[in-house]
């Protein structure tokens, strides 16, 4: 690869703001908390002390300013690790590329990314409405195909890798357990588990309303697997986050038990718990 990158691949506004996120590197925190849904950005920045930076764009919504005296972003991923290839690209670029000379810099900075979500639970005795932090995560959408040295190993994903019974699901990818250092900041959560990552909310989660899923054992299978739960955004994030030198920790508040056929009795309430939960914990 050059070392200057050209103007079609890193891509910037008119202002040299990154091309979908809209920020310059001034506009983000090294502590950086990652929401799937644009709503709960002003849920999050709320509890600051004082917001310095509001800007958008497409599903891209980021708030910056201080809590507790300490510098803090949160900023919106949308839906789907898609989404995740240009959240950490475009990231990676504001703290590790030179902007206006289009070149790497020497240094290299790692960033610090919280993922503050929600997931459905495929273990019958995880329960709604409990914060469940992400040890191992196991990809079955397909974006880290696209990059080379994807590959993380260690026993989940190998006895994962072994067992997985459904040669037409490809591609499918895993990833160790990279959390170990930012799993301090969330010791006394609840739930620790295993974590798989999927391309869409009903059929690749085992989900029917019109249309009928490949296998109605699905569930059971993913939990016999040592998956506790799923959502559609961890492996990516952990798997660029690795590649690219960033630190990163999921935490996902659990909405829907499958196995039990539940559902949050109050979402709401439950991800305003979510929000504080995470805001003790990451910021003292
Ligand atoms: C699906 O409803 C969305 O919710 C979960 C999934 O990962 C997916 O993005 O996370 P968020 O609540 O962070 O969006
Ligand atoms: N998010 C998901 O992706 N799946 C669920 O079941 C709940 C939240």
């Amino acid at each position: 690869m050059l070392n200057k990158l050209a103007a079609s691949e890193l891509v910037l506004n008119d202002d040299g703001s990154v091309y979908h996120l809209n920020l310059l590197p001034e506009d983000i925190a090294d502590k950086i908390i990652l929401v799937g849904d644009p709503d709960r950005v002003a849920k999050v920045s709320q509890y600051f002390d004082k917001v310095e930076i509001k800007k958008n764009k497409r599903e891209f919504y980021t708030h910056t300013g201080t809590l507790r005296g300490e510098r803090i972003t949160v900023m919106s991923t949308g839906i789907g690790t898609e989404n995740i290839d240009i959240v950490m690209n475009e990231l990676d670029a504001l703290v590790n590329i030179d902007l206006k000379n289009k070149e790497f810099k020497t240094e290299h900075k790692a960033l610090e990314l919280f993922r503050m979500g929600t997931c459905g639970s495929v273990n019958p005795d995880v329960q709604v409405d409990n914060m469940l932090v992400t040890q191992n995560v196991v990809g079955l959408d397909g974006l880290m195909h696209f990059y080379q040295d994807y590959s993380f190993e260690n026993e989940f994903s190998k006895n994962f890798m072994e067992k997985f019974p459904y040669a037409k699901i490809k591609p499918m990818l895993y990833f160790s357990d990279w959390a170990e250092e930012m799993g301090e900041y969330y010791k006394d959560a609840k739930y620790h588990g295993n974590t798989a990552t999927f391309p869409g909310f009903y059929a690749p989660q085992g989900r029917e309303l019109r249309l009928k899923a490949f296998d109605d054992k699905f569930l059971e299978t993913l939990n016999d697997l040592g998956v506790t739960n799923f959502e559609m955004e961890t492996s990516a994030i952990y798997a660029l986050s690795k590649l690219l030198g960033h630190k990163a920790i999921t935490v996902n508040n659990v909405i829907a038990n499958r196995r039990r056929g539940e559902f949050s009795a109050d979402h709401h309430a439950s991800e305003k718990n979510l929000i504080d939960w995470v805001l003790d914990r990451i910021i003292k």
